[in-house]
């Protein structure tokens, strides 16, 4: 169908109901969501965090939110595959711009995350954040945890984040570690999924390698996550380089021999039964990108969040 109205990110009247504008044109909030700092009425909140000065190589995870935004487009006004519906009939969503931080002063930059992400959880919504790199986690993981106690971390990644930490880095290869000794994430209860590089300790974590992976239908990794995370709240974070570099060159750690989006998209999609209490999908860094390769399964994967939560506000 043509579309009848454009600008649907400042135009909109309600929070919830499809968006009609053309693919190619209108402003570029995700999925056209009404760009608001209003917090009210929001069931969920979408957040972009621009910042990559953790990143231990190639930087340019700062521009992901943007990139992820614009990749959105192609979502249209369609039921979302494979959903068979339109997310935003019962469900509203905002999109809630971006965190501002202090390209200067990265010492600040934790503790502004969290406390703006507490600010959006204080109000009820779900929030799902675009990184960024995979820093950020580190905060929204303290600012949900403040809210529901230690948490399962479902961890989609080439990379454990267990590297060296003296609870002060700035790194986007540590944070995980600090957070099973923080008790921020039950590590009894948290998994990482794709991992194909070594780090020094597990923490605790049960790890699905690349082989593993590669060996197991997307159905046996989604029950092999939720048994693991069983009935706790679980925050699901999705480092973009989980995926092969074919299907996610844009991204600043690629790590060859990973899983392809169509695998991982349907591991996401059977884990309705998880108590999904926040999410993020970090890592994007478009200017490695090619065709908006990378930033397409980004979109799709936040898309995805949001599809999972719309079937639970449907039951
Ligand atoms: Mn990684």
């Amino acid at each position: 169908m043509p579309s009848n109205s454009i600008d649907h990110a400042f135009t909109a009247r309600t929070l919830t109901g499809a968006a009609s504008d053309p693919t190619y044109a209108g402003a570029l909030s995700f999925m056209r969501r009404k760009f608001t700092k209003s917090l009210k009425g929001a069931d969920a909140v979408v957040w972009g965090i621009p910042f990559d000065a953790a990143v231990s190589n190639r930087p340019g995870a700062r521009f992901g939110p943007q990139a992820i935004r614009r990749a959105s487009a192609i979502f249209d006004n369609d039921p979302q595959y494979p959903f068979g519906a339109d997310l935003f009939e019962t469900m509203s969503v905002i999109d809630y711009g971006d965190c501002l931080l202090d390209y200067g002063n990265h010492q600040k930059t934790p503790a502004t995350i969290e406390r703006e992400a507490a600010k959006i959880l204080k109000s009820g919504a779900f929030l799902l954040s675009l990184g960024g790199d995979h820093f950020v986690t580190w905060p929204l993981l303290k600012a949900h945890a403040a809210k529901h106690g230690p948490l399962a971390l479902v961890q989609f990644d080439a990379h454990q984040d267990t590297w060296y930490d003296d609870g002060r880095r700035i790194d986007h290869g540590s944070f995980v570690g600090r957070a099973v000794r923080d008790g921020v994430i039950d590590p009894a209860a948290s998994i990482q999924v794709g991992i194909r590089t070594h780090a020094p300790e597990d923490c605790g974590i049960a790890i699905l390698h690349g082989y593993d992976v590669e060996e197991m239908k997307a159905g046996e990794i989604a029950e092999t996550i939720l048994a693991r995370v069983g009935h706790r709240p679980a925050y699901v974070t999705f480092d973009i380089d989980c995926l092969d570099p074919a299907f996610a060159p844009g991204t600043g750690t690629p790590v060859a021999g990973g899983p392809s989006s169509a695998k991982m998209l349907s591991v996401l999609r059977q884990l309705g039964a998880l108590e999904i209490v926040g999410a993020d999908i970090v890592e994007v860094a478009p200017a490695y990108d090619h065709a908006d390769v990378t930033a397409i399964a980004g979109a799709t994967i936040a898309m995805h969040y949001l599809g999972l939560l719309a079937a639970k506000k449907r039951r």
